[in-house]
């Protein structure tokens, strides 16, 4: 059954402006927001709802958490932006504190995600070539099938989704793409001597949270170090104790050799990412070879430590685990036919929708979202389920009803 989308006058008016002045990059869900609490949001007619995007897992800590945002407060009306051509005293705290907490010699701080990605290849393409003896030039990075890893043209370059990479050529050399999940494949890459570095999410989020076999992460891990090429995780998604640990590469008890973070890092106040690695790989860079006008702004350093504090202080990632587990079996409990699969750790989750109507999972969301929760599909029939870390056990019960209710309606 299609559910009508009701929209008051006054969403409607704001969905107008959008569709007028806006640009058309994205397909958002019918429904405007105005507030957001803990893991509830509220629209502009104030209704509430759970949600279980969480900004693709950058709000972590729930929204508007108290203590982040009276960092942020103190922070923006003391010092918000020094640009790197001065020193600032966030930022050597920050350096020192990220570094202590994650256990890598030094943190190089940007803003997107994306940004700490890219920032990422060019550290390992000048590691590669300066340290390892890559003729210059030649450097190869392995990527996965299914990767995601931001939309600059870098990055869509490798990507293996056609409407990331459509028509936005010429694209950037460098780049071996090898299916995920696969360490035979990872291990006949790595005979390419050129190889510089392994690029890999944890836990793929957007191919529909896809979790490698037990054992992936250690066994690249092992096979990189053995071909003496970077391990690149980029845990912009599933880090910041979202998959039940603080990073998903805990799981396997994995230390990456260049460390990616970002959404959560800063819980949703604004753009924080950074790159972690040791002395050997991060001081290939030298003054004046890279950077960013916000990189590192006393305001993001302020934010990122309350925001990974918080984190720590509140056991979000134990909860995580915990919640993960009654959630999936809750969907499980469910007995729906129209769930083909659930899958994932921790709080990143997904269910893959099994019906004749190829919008099927579309349509689930706008029920899904008339019952009070709201979460978007992802490549088609895959809806995520990520709500923020502090969600009760009850929470998540009330959830799993709305589901449940959602899924009964869907014919
Ligand atoms: C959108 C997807 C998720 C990421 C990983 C790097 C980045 C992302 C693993 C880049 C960003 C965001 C981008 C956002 C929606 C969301 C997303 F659907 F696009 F693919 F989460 F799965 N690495 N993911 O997930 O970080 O530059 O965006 O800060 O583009 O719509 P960013």
């Amino acid at each position: 059954m299609t559910p009508s989308i009701t929209m008051s006058a006054t969403a409607q008016h704001y969905l107008e402006l959008e569709e007028q002045y806006g640009a058309h990059n994205y397909h958002p869900l019918p429904v405007v927001l105005s507030r957001g609490k803990g893991v509830h949001v509220w629209d502009v007619d104030g209704k509430q709802y759970f949600d279980f995007l969480s900004g693709y897992s950058a709000v972590n800590q729930g929204h508007c958490h108290p203590a982040i945002l009276q960092t942020f407060i103190e922070q923006s009306q003391q010092l918000t932006l020094t640009s790197r051509a001065f020193h600032s005293d966030r930022l050597g705290e920050y350096v020192k504190f990220i570094t202590d907490y994650f256990g890598y010699d030094k943190v190089l701080p940007m803003n997107t995600g994306v940004e700490a990605v890219e920032t990422a290849i060019k550290l390992c393409r000048k590691w590669a070539y300066e340290v390892k003896g890559i003729e210059e030039g030649k450097a190869v990075i392995i990527v996965c099938e299914g990767n995601f890893h931001g939309r600059t043209s870098t990055v869509i370059s490798f990507s293996s989704d056609p409407s990331s990479r459509k028509n936005f050529g010429p694209y950037m050399p460098g780049f071996k793409v090898i299916p995920y999940n696969d360490p035979q494949a990872l291990a006949a890459a790595l005979e390419d001597k050129n190889v510089a570095g392994f690029l890999v999410e944890p836990i793929q989020g957007e191919a529909g949270v896809l979790v490698p076999d037990e054992g992936y992460l250690a066994k690249s891990k092992a096979l990189c170090e053995a071909a003496n090429v970077l391990f690149i995780a980029d845990e912009i998604q599933t880090g910041l104790a979202r998959t039940g640990k603080m990073l998903a590469c805990d799981h396997e008890n994995v230390r990456p050799d260049l460390l990616i973070l970002g959404k959560a890092l800063s819980a949703g106040m604004m753009p924080v990412s950074a790159v972690l690695a040791d002395d050997e790989i991060m001081l290939t860079i030298k003054p004046g070879e890279h950077g960013s006008t916000y990189g590192g702004n006393p305001l993001a350093c302020a934010v990122a430590m309350t925001s990974l504090r918080v984190l720590k202080e509140e056991k979000m990632a134990e909860n995580a685990a915990v919640r993960g587990e009654q959630l999936r079996k809750g969907l499980a409990d469910l007995h729906s036919r129209h769930i083909s699969l659930i899958r994932g750790k921790g709080l990143l989750n997904a269910i893959v929708i099994n019906h004749p109507d190829k919008e099927a999972a579309w349509e689930l969301c706008l029920q899904l979202k008339e019952n009070g929760l709201l979460a978007k599909p992802t490549h088609g029939d895959k809806i995520r389920f990520a709500p923020p870390l502090l969600i009760t056990e009850a929470q998540i019960n009330e959830a799993v009803t709305i589901i449940g209710k959602s899924l009964d309606s869907l014919g």
